[in-house]
């Protein structure tokens, strides 16, 4: 529609064809209105049953809710409508007629469960605070390039259908591929580390990662979003030092570009991006602080991971976002590398939101002796390894990086309780349609 002008610009004097949906008519008497609602906003459509067409009154206040329409008519100042505007229309016409029974209602006014709501993603995203997470999500990902592109990273693509897992054997979708075994890429982080060996030498990617959880939790999708970051040259306090700065950027971009979207959330009071340094504990202090808690039943030992209840009081102590570093070597993946002067120790980190982990990353070992002993370590046969291990023989830099879960990153931000709630469609075990 070429002439067709969004309700958020319509001004008084202006003759204009607005187009979105029916929200409501309230029907007066004498008097009626349409609200009509389209992406940026509502509109007030008058309609006065002495002074109109019959068919045109008929038609406007005739129509089903949520149908599509679009009305041309002037705009005039009208202080009692609800956007201070209204339009008196000249023509009406409906475009989509919707049902008249929603298996939703966009309006809010019915609450509705989230698997419905998931069921019926269209409708759902018609509610301005469902639609505010998209909008923050889109601007969270902006705000994330950016700092990238700051930084001289340069985004990547890598393949989804891969040959191997990277990230603990059991968490993999097979697929068919050709007649031979494949699998949806659980990270790429052996792609982006190949990248940084090349001439690109710092590399991001915000992309889908496939993992085959068979718990069904809040925080954990089947299909996530993945923010990657991979730089040659660099060591793990310094990716630490980018991971938080990529944080604080999309924070940031958030309070700045997004008041509408947090007061459809009910969160423009209390949003805060977080200012300060975000503490660095290492493993020992943490689980020391987690027992010290007295949250757990039984005392965390040197090697154990961290529990979610562990997680959760560690986080209720520190109250901010925070990392824990220098984690024991044999519970990080074989591509981080361990203290030169402690084997036993990794240069591996996490990044937590005081409810749970958003980040992992670390310094990679690259040298190609070290890093194939470490498959062999973790039962992993080298050979299947060779297309990422044989380039470490030409050349690679030292290099760190991190992984970012995107869906939480949102979650934690706006406080939802369901990840689910960060997708528009959701993958998880009784998930797989629409
Ligand atoms: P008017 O003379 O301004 O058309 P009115 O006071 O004679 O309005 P009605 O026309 O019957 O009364 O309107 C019914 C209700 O709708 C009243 O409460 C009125 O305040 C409200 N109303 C009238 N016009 C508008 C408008 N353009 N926007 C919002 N509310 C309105
Ligand atoms: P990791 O497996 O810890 O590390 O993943 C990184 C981050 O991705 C998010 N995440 C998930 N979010 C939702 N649902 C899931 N099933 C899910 N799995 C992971 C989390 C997590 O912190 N290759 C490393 C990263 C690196 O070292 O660069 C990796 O994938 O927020």
């Amino acid at each position: 529609m070429r002439n067709r002008t969004y309700t958020a610009d319509a001004e008084p004097g202006d003759t204009v064809t607005v187009a979105g949906w029916v929200h409501e008519i309230r029907d007066l008497g004498g008097i009626a209105f349409l609200i009509l609602r389209d992406t940026t906003g509502k509109i007030q459509v008058k309609f006065e049953k002495d002074e109109m067409d019959d068919d045109l009154v008929e038609t406007g206040l005739g129509v089903h809710r949520e149908s599509v329409i679009s009305v041309t008519g002037d705009v005039a100042e009208e202080p009692r409508a609800p956007t201070g505007v209204e339009v008196t229309p000249e023509s009406l016409d409906v475009i989509a007629e919707a049902e008249a029974q929603l298996p939703l209602d966009p309006s809010g006014k019915v609450d509705a469960e989230l698997s419905t709501r998931l069921d019926n993603r269209t409708l759902d995203l018609r509610k301005d605070e469902v639609k505010a997470i998209f909008e923050i999500r889109a601007e969270v990902q902006r705000a994330v390039r950016d700092k990238f592109r700051d930084l001289r990273a340069t985004e990547i693509n890598t393949p989804k259908i891969v040959a191997t897992g990277t990230e603990g054997g059991t968490e993999l979708f097979p697929i068919t591929y050709f007649g031979k075994e494949a699998f949806m890429n659980q990270s790429p982080q052996l792609f982006k580390q190949l990248m940084v060996g090349s001439g690109l030498e710092r590399v991001f990617e915000v992309g889908p990662i496939f993992r085959a959880e068979e718990h069904n939790t809040p925080r954990h999708l089947n299909e996530a979003t993945s923010i990657d970051f991979e730089s040659a040259f660099i060591d793990h306090t310094e990716a630490m030092d980018v991971c938080e700065a990529v944080v604080k950027a999309a924070y940031e971009a958030v309070e700045e570009n997004c008041q509408d979207e947090l007061e459809a959330l009910g969160l423009a009071e209390e949003f805060e991006a977080p200012s300060g340094e975000f503490p660095r504990l290492t493993y020992e202090e943490a689980i020391q602080r987690i027992n010290a808690t007295g949250e757990l039943d039984e005392q965390l030992v040197w090697g154990d991971d961290l529990p979610t209840e562990g997680e959760k009081a560690l986080g209720d102590d520190v109250g901010e976002h925070y990392f824990i570093t220098d984690w024991p070597s044999e519970i990080k993946p074989f591509y981080i590398k361990d203290h030169d002067d402690d084997e036993t120790l990794s240069t591996g980190f996490d990044m937590m939101h005081p409810n749970m982990e958003l980040v992992s990353g670390g310094q990679r070992e690259h040298r190609y002796d070290h890093l194939v002993a470490g498959f062999e370590q973790q039962g992993l046969d080298p050979d299947a390894f060779e297309y990422y291990t044989k380039m470490f023989k030409y050349g690679m830099p030292p290099h760190a990086g991190f992984g970012l879960g995107g869906e939480r990153l949102i979650m934690t931000m706006l406080g939802l309780e369901n990840i689910r709630e960060a997708v528009l469609f959701p993958r998880d075990r009784q998930r797989l349609s629409p």
